[in-house]
């Protein structure tokens, strides 16, 4: 079986230590050899791979950057060239490392109590429990902010009304980060699975990311104890630092989809004959799409390892991670289609990874911030103003209404 190559055109790879070069090497052979064989199957048939949980587990995947439960403490640098491998695997298989390590443990580790960490990181990190993090809503993605979940004091009890959608492994899930408004702002729960008045059903007819788990979450007076609470939790600010480690390891992942749309791409072009026996690499517009995939991987390997240096040294800021999932999704986005492209009629079959990657990114440019909301975060960081709630017009506020009154 022949093994992923990688990218590297303008040797990124002396930039990096030993250690994060093995942790890559590590999950490219575990891809190859675990998720690869898989995967279009999974894709075929709408399933998560949840054979490939113990090996993940055993490999220290889950929650890499924690230094301690026995977890490896590993730099951001190693943390982004795992997602990068993983989604060159799969978007869905990213995601489920994504969420269960940066959404789950990471504010577990970061906002919770000694006794939520000690009861929850080593099940996590084992892949005993599985966990997922509401805070999209039917009417809130975008805007969580908004958010109409509440959870109100009652004695010695928290209880839970409202809904949370697209919540990835939401029904798979043993414990799950809810996050709630309270009289003191938004604050984050953690919600046991089978508490009465938590009810999960999975979300259909998803062409993309298909072999991951998507979930809607229902709370109905749902009871939790007064210590469910993530007590170091002060606002939404808290649900956004959980986002910046996920979208951190999106930057990474985004280059791994678009390294194997490029790879596949070049060896077909390579390979597929037309016209006087020669191949399609032969033809400036193929080689133009070829460099202009390379270029683009090239640009954003350098981008995310300058992240990865930033957050170790504490100085990675939200606007940065924006640029980086923003600028890797989208090159992996325009990648996916220049690939299959190249592939002629073989690009929209799963023979090859190409389609599959192309749908599964069209999740990965709108969860954790859409590509313009990104933008909208640069803008406000370089102009000072915040451009996402659009002043009211008298008129805008008649159209809302009409809208409201209709459905
Ligand atoms: P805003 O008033 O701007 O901010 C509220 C407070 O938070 C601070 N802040 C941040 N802090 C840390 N990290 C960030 N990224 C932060 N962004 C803002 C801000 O300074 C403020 O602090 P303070 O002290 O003044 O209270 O909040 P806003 O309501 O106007 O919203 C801002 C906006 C639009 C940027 C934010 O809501 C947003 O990012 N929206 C996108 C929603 C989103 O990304 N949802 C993702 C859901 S999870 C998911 O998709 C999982 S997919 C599966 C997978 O990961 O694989
Ligand atoms: P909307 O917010 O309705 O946006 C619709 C469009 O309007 C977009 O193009 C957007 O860019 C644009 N728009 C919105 N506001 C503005 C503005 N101010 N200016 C200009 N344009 C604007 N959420 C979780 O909480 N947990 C999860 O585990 C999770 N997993 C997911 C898995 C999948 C497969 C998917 C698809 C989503 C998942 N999400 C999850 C939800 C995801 O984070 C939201 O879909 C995302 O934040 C966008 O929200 P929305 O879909 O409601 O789009």
């Amino acid at each position: 079986m022949s093994r992923f190559p990688g990218v590297d055109f303008l040797d990124f790879d002396s930039l990096l230590e030993d250690d994060e070069r093995l942790a890559r090497d590590t999950v490219r052979e575990f891809v190859d050899d675990m998720v690869v064989p898989i995967i279009e199957e999974c894709h075929r048939e709408a399933r998560t791979p949840l054979e490939l949980v113990p090996k993940i587990a055993e490999l220290g995947l889950f929650g890499a950057t924690i230094d301690e439960y026995g977890l490896p403490g590993l730099g951001n640098v190693a943390y982004g060239l795992i997602m990068q491998e993983l989604e060159r695997g799969d978007s869905g298989l990213r995601s489920f490392v994504s969420v269960q390590s940066s959404l789950v443990m990471y504010p577990i580790y970061a906002f919770g109590s000694q006794e939520q960490k000690d009861r929850w990181i080593p099940a996590l990190a084992s892949g005993e429990a599985i966990g997922c993090f509401g805070l999209t809503e039917p009417d809130f993605g975008s805007n969580p902010g908004g958010m109409r979940t509440t959870a109100k004091k009652d004695g010695n009890e928290w209880v839970l009304n409202g809904s949370k959608q697209w919540i990835t492994n939401g029904t798979l899930a043993d414990i799950a980060v809810v996050w709630a408004q309270t009289d003191d702002g938004v604050r984050g729960f953690l919600v046991d699975k089978g508490t009465p008045g938590f009810t999960s059903s999975d979300q259909h007819g998803k062409f993309s990311l298909r072999a991951s788990t998507t979930s809607e979450l229902g709370f109905v007076n749902c009871r939790i104890p007064a210590d469910a609470i993530l007590p170091k939790t002060v606002g939404l600010k808290n649900a956004l630092m959980c986002l910046n480690q996920a979208r951190y390891g999106i930057a990474w992942g985004g280059l791994g989809a678009a390294m194997d749309c490029y790879n596949t791409a070049l060896e077909y072009s390579k390979e597929r004959i037309q016209w006087n026996g020669q191949p399609i690499a032969c033809h400036q517009l193929i080689q133009e799409k070829l460099v202009w995939m390379v270029s683009e991987i090239t640009k954003g390997q350098f981008t995310a390892l300058q992240m990865g240096r930033l957050k170790d040294a504490g100085k990675l800021k939200h606007q940065h991670i924006s640029l980086g999932k923003r600028n890797n999704v989208w090159v992996a986005r325009e990648c996916a289609k220049l690939a299959r492209e190249i592939l002629g009629a073989n690009g929209i079959v799963d023979d090859y990874p190409v389609i599959r990657h192309m749908l599964n990114i069209e999740s990965v440019y709108t969860y954790e911030g859409t590509h313009d909301i990104h933008g909208l975060i640069i803008g406000q960081s370089i102009t000072g103003i915040a451009a996402f709630n659009a002043p009211q017009t008298d008129d805008a506020r008649h159209k809302v209404e009409v809208a409201q009154r209709a459905s």
